[in-house]
């Protein structure tokens, strides 16, 4: 896409400043084990429907920003096979009975290499996408993801995947801090827990945008249409 000025997009709390030349799609932890039925997140009890609401969303949203030609970095979590990277306390806490590193329905859990830590297929990176492994809730966190965006010059962020209130709320705050300025399309994150994704986006917005920008995807694609 050649350079256009930028291009206001209506938001919450006020509009967010696109400028597509500086701006890349953020997508984070899309990946068989937490979205698809017979997968880790369903094992655990979560109703995986509340996440595959934000699939078809995403997909347009990434078809338009491939379409446009701009920049774009999946994340996923997960770990190494010898779990080396896995701290104690993530390995004790919070997964109930089973635990990363354990064998479930898609392979072992969260480590790299395994069936069901793979990006799903509706969203699955091209060839010269960078996929960004983290080993914790927050992109920033012990990846090169800040010197990628840094050689690419980008100063703002669009940030989707799941779950909106852990790994979106974590990136979002570290991107938020390193500077970067986040604009988060609402339909596009997702929660097992509905009060906890409407919360965590209130919590964006509140004390005029202390973290960033929330709009709806169809806004992005409206300004994406306009841009080009
Ligand atoms: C969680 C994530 N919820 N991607 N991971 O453990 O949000």
């Amino acid at each position: 896409m050649p350079e256009k000025s930028s291009i206001k997009i209506e938001a919450e709390p006020y509009a967010f400043v696109f400028t597509p030349a500086t701006c890349a799609l953020l997508i984070l932890d899309m990946q068989r084990d937490f979205l698809e039925p017979g997968g880790f997140g369903e094992m655990l009890g979560n109703d995986v429907s509340q996440l595959r609401q934000a699939i078809e969303p995403n997909r347009q949203l990434l078809a338009a920003w491939r379409t446009a030609g701009l920049k774009v970095v999946h994340a996923r979590e997960g770990h190494r096979p010898d779990l080396s990277d896995l701290s104690h306390s993530k390995k004790n806490r919070g997964w109930g009975k089973t635990s990363i590193g354990d064998r479930g329905p898609m392979g072992r859990i969260l480590v790299r290499g395994e069936q069901g830590h793979d990006i799903i297929p509706e969203l699955y990176p091209l060839p010269h996408e960078p996929i960004v492994d983290k080993p914790g809730k927050g992109a920033f966190y012990a990846t090169d993801l800040q010197s990628l965006l840094v050689n690419w010059g980008i100063t703002q962020l669009i940030i989707t995947g799941v779950t909106t209130e852990v790994c979106v709320h974590t990136t979002l705050r570290e991107a938020n801090d390193r500077g970067y300025d986040c604009l988060i399309p609402s339909d596009c994150v997702a929660s097992y827990f509905p009060h906890f994704h409407e919360m965590a986006l209130k919590m964006i917005t509140a004390q005029g945008g202390i973290f960033g920008w929330v709009c709806n995807s169809a806004r992005i694609l409206a300004a994406l249409a306009k841009a080009a």
